[in-house]
Formats: structure tokens, C-alpha cells, sequence
């Protein structure tokens, strides 16, 4: 969590403290099978939804400028930023100005995955299993922080995008 929490005052943010790192090989199973995933909606300087997939005892983040595509075929910029703890998966509240990430965290959607394929710094395919986020999704690493997230298959959202 070095890099999470040499960004953050944890006595200046709501936001939970990044502690001692990924749990150790083993510990990291998460408990009803499935790995959760959090979309959270971020009115920061510019509007993101930061998109976390719990994976290896962490959160695998990426900001989503325009959001994670609900329509088959539409893909996302994603950025990848740094690793976040697993407690953040359930934080929702506001950042005080002067802050990292400055403003208003809400989740927009949450949920389990299955992953399919995993290429670490490649590909991460996986079908959600939210309540926006639902069916087919493919994350593929172009260059950089870059990465393209896709839908790939199944049920369309609620709200088409
Ligand atoms: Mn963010």
C-alpha cells in the first residue's frame, strides 16, 4: 500500500488507511468464492468512475473517465492508478478540499466477478456480476497506465450507456 498511502493524510481523509499490504499467498481467497468489485463514482476535479477488482489480496483500481461501458462492443479509457486497500470497497463520503481525490466518492455499483482470463499487465477478462455491470467485460493493457475496458458479451444495462 506504499504508494496509497504516501498520497493520503489519513488525518485529513475519510478514506481508510492502506495498512500493511496485500495479505499474505493463501489468505487472500475471498470468502463466498467469488472476488467482489466496486464502481465508485468520483466528483473530483473531473468527474471518473474508479473502477476495483479485488484480486491478490488488493484492489486493483482504474479511473474510468467516462464510465465502464454497459453496451456490447463500446470500450473505455481506463487508467490504471495504484493499488487501493481491500476495506475501501465499501467507502462512500467526501474528501475534504486540499486532499488527494478531493471530493465525492459514491458507489455506483458493486458486486462479485468470475474471472476468466488473467495476464498479469495484459489482459483481465472477467464476466460481472453487478447490478449495472452485468455479462461480459475485457480490460486490455495498451500502453503505460492505459488500459481499454470492454464489454464484451451479455446483458445490456439499465441505463445504455
Ligand atoms: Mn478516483
Amino acid at each position: 500500500m506504499g504508494e496509497y498511502d504516501r498520497k493520503r493524510d489519513f488525518t485529513r481523509t475519510p478514506e481508510p488507511p492502506g495498512g500493511k499490504g496485500p495479505a499474505p499467498a493463501g489468505e487472500t481467497e475471498p470468502a463466498g468464492g467469488f472476488p467482489r468489485f466496486v464502481v465508485q463514482e468520483h466528483h473530483a476535479s473531473h468527474l471518473h468512475w474508479d473502477l476495483r477488482l479485488e484480486m491478490d489480496g488488493t484492489l486493483k483500481s482504474w479511473a474510468v473517465p467516462k464510465g465502464p461501458p454497459l453496451v456490447k462492443g463500446v470500450r473505455r479509457l481506463a487508467m490504471q492508478v495504484e493499488d487501493h486497500p481491500l476495506d475501501y470497497i465499501d467507502f462512500e463520503g467526501i474528501i475534504p478540499e486540499g486532499n488527494y481525490g478531493a471530493g465525492t466518492v459514491s458507489i455506483w455499483d458493486k458486486g462479485h466477478y468470475a474471472l476468466a482470463v488473467n495476464k498479469p499487465d495484459k489482459m483481465i477478462e472477467f464476466a460481472a456480476l453487478g447490478q449495472k455491470m452485468q455479462g461480459g467485460y475485457v480490460l486490455v493493457h495498451t500502453r503505460e497506465n492505459q488500459w481499454l475496458l470492454m464489454k464484451t458479451a451479455g446483458g445490456e444495462g439499465k441505463d445504455g450507456r
